[in-house]
């Protein structure tokens, strides 16, 4: 293994894997070293799709041989990229499903501990999917509203109503390529039919075809996610909270939500709340409940209530490591299965909660919205029954503050006022170049790489570079952990015209914008920026763009998809998976240029992805005629250690 140092820029993490490494506890940091990897995988050249192989493709002699059918290497690495896009856009969609599924049972009157939270957000919604508002009563209009997004799933033709959001340019490109979303599903099952063996083996179409089954996602599947989310749980305002594994508890049953879907934690976040629950807890000695968040379902609980999130993505093993975890509480994605097997040494119950995510070693109390706040209460319960079997703790001290739930209404509230919301002042901030640029910072972490080194690197100079970023998912906890999410952290890196809109606004220069599934509001945002006026007529002319310096899931790759073919530029960091085909990787990095008018990029090096975002955005301000010449401002070693944070 590495020296522990050089695994990760986050001291709660290097506390707990020098305390994994005492304990001879496994943790992924460990399986990384052990799985080195293989040159086909690498280069995406491997083909498992039928018996007849593997079938795997030299790289180095791509000419020289194919798969048992004939099947190319730029087949082979296109349909291994379609079917990552089709993997991430049925993750995130199925929990857009799951929304969809508990608003209805709750207009239905099924699902009695859910209500409708956020009307404002509702009415907005019903209006873009013209469903008829009149005075008819609330829940009637979430029960239409919640049935025409279910039918978005199964939708067989048209158009996606969602994706008439987006600027005109951007629909008529879609139409003219033949990549406009039909149903969310549809998209999904079509890519897989065409990605099986013998059916699409022109790369070309494709990738034209990954498009499509993407926008399906960030405009169809995420999208119903957030804002039947927002709607159910009210869309959620800036607020502040702590992060990192500082904030478990010695003296309090800490129960951990890990996963990805709030309508389980939202209750559990209810239940742990309760005076008979508080009393529970009492009654074996801790002095109260607390609870933290991991993944994406922390992003969801900590921008609606503020619960402090313990860690991203790679602390998830570490949490349970310091022995202070009563529960983990999962649902579906992200959630390792190392975690059983740690928590199998320990007091620690990991609960599974969903039938379509079971694991070894844990404990399966199966969740259902028609008694959801009984079944938490069982969960909490089963937590505080372990706070007596608790062994040694280890706790670090490290935690960090933040402030978190910013999104479009919220930006165009602050912007604009409640009765004039507008992205004026934005637009005018970046007209004049006070606002260089917006640049979205995204996904995971990836043990490949220095964990949350890169993030925190890219942002820094991204801020230092006058442009404002907006993040979700693991990365926004990486850059929260570094005090970046702080006003008065962020301002010391800020140029003066960045600052300036900040203070204005009321907004740091780091937005936590939420979960994944909540990069469908940078869409939105994108769009409000086109519909201000005075930075172009389409996605593809704002100085914006997008990456993912640290990423791993096929998530990822569905949303930089959607991302691109929205007309963001988006560069990925660690590996890109369609290495092996010269082919593949032109057409996505240059042919999508043409037709999308912007591309993929890949750049593992941190100043080197800054560089390319920062020439991408000043390509697009010398096209908009607002460019003002500027220095690039490099950080030299001194300055770093100055910002050491
Ligand atoms: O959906 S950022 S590691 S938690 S995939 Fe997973 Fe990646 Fe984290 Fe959320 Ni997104």
């Amino acid at each position: 293994m590495a020296e522990i140092e050089e695994l990760s820029a986050c001291e709660a993490t290097l506390e707990m894997l020098r305390q994994a490494k005492e304990l001879e506890q496994e943790t992924a940091f460990d399986r990384v070293e052990q799985q080195k990897g293989c040159a086909f995988g690498e280069a995406g050249s491997c083909c498992r799709i039928c018996n007849m192989g593997p079938c795997r493709i030299n790289p180095k002699k791509p000419e020289e041989s194919r798969g048992v059918c004939g099947a190319t290497m730029d087949t082979i690495v296109a349909r291994n990229f379609a079917r990552m896009v089709c993997g991430g856009a049925s993750a995130h969609s199925d929990h857009g499903r799951a929304v969809a599924e508990t608003l209805i049972l709750a207009a239905k009157g099924e699902a009695k501990d859910y209500e409708i939270k956020d009307r404002i957000k509702l009415l907005e919604v019903a209006a873009d999917l013209g469903v008829e508002i009149g005075d008819r009563d609330i829940n009637d209009i979430a029960l239409e509203v919640g049935e025409r997004c279910l039918a978005m799933f199964g939708q067989q033709e048209g158009e996606l109503a969602f994706a008439q959001r987006a600027p005109e340019p951007r629909k008529e490109i879609w139409r003219q390529l033949g990549v406009f979303p039909r149903g969310i599903d549809r998209e999904v099952v079509e890519l897989m039919h065409r990605t099986s063996i013998g059916v699409d083996q022109d790369y070309e179409n494709i990738l034209m075809a990954c498009a499509r089954t993407a926008l399906a996602d960030g405009w169809g599947g995420s999208m119903v996610g957030t804002e039947l989310q927002d709607i159910l749980f009210q869309t959620p305002v800036p607020l502040e909270s702590k992060v990192n594994l500082g904030v478990l508890k010695e003296d309090e049953v800490n129960i951990i939500v890990h996963g990805h879907e709030p309508i389980l934690s939202e209750m559990i976040v209810l239940a742990a709340s309760l005076p008979e629950m508080q009393e529970k807890a009492k009654a074996v000695g801790a002095k109260g409940i607390n609870l933290a968040g991991i993944c994406c379902t922390a992003n969801e609980v900590l921008t609606r209530h503020g619960v402090p999130i313990a860690g991203n993505v790679l602390q998830q093993e570490l949490a349970l490591l310091t022995g202070a975890v009563e529960a983990m509480v999962v649902d579906v994605q992200c959630v390792y299965q190392g975690i059983g097997q740690i928590a199998s040494c320990l007091h620690t119950d990991i609960i599974t909660t969903s039938p379509k995510a079971k694991m070894p070693y844990a404990r399966h109390i199966e969740f259902h919205e028609d008694h959801a706040l009984d079944i938490a209460k069982e969960i909490v319960s089963a937590a505080i029954e372990n706070f007596p079997k608790r062994g040694k703790v280890r706790i670090p001290d490290v935690q960090e503050s933040l402030i978190a739930g910013f999104n479009h209404e919220y930006i165009n509230y602050m912007l604009g006022g409640r009765f004039r919301a507008s992205y004026r002042p934005l637009n005018d901030g970046v007209i004049d170049g006070r606002i260089r640029g917006v640049v979205g910072v995204v996904g995971c972490n990836n043990p490949r790489v220095k964990h949350d080194d890169i993030h925190v690197r890219v942002v820094k100079e991204l801020i230092a570079n006058g442009c404002l970023v907006v993040m979700t998912g693991c990365a926004a906890q990486s850059v929260a952990k570094a005090g970046l999410m702080l006003p008065e952290v962020a301002r010391e890196i800020c140029p003066q015209g960045l600052w300036e809109i900040c203070e204005a606004v009321g907004i740091p220069p780091v937005l936590h914008c939420g979960s994944c599934v909540d990069n469908s509001r940078i869409l939105i945002a994108c769009t409000a920026m086109v519909h201000e006026g005075g930075l172009g007529d389409d996605i593809s002319e704002l100085p914006v763009a997008g990456c993912a310096p640290e990423w791993m899931s096929e998530k990822a790759i569905a949303i930089g998809e959607y991302f691109v073919a929205s007309g963001v530029y988006t560069v990925f960091g660690v590996k890109w998976p369609t290495m092996g085909s010269k082919n593949v990787t032109d057409f996505l990095f240059k042919k999508y240029g043409e037709l999308f008018k912007n591309t993929w990029d890949f750049e593992p090096d941190p100043e080197k992805m800054v560089g390319k975002i920062l020439s991408h955005i000043d390509s697009k301000r010398e096209a908009l005629g607002i460019m003002a010449k500027r220095e690039r401002v490099l950080f030299d070693m001194a300055m770093r250690r100055e910002l050491e944070i």
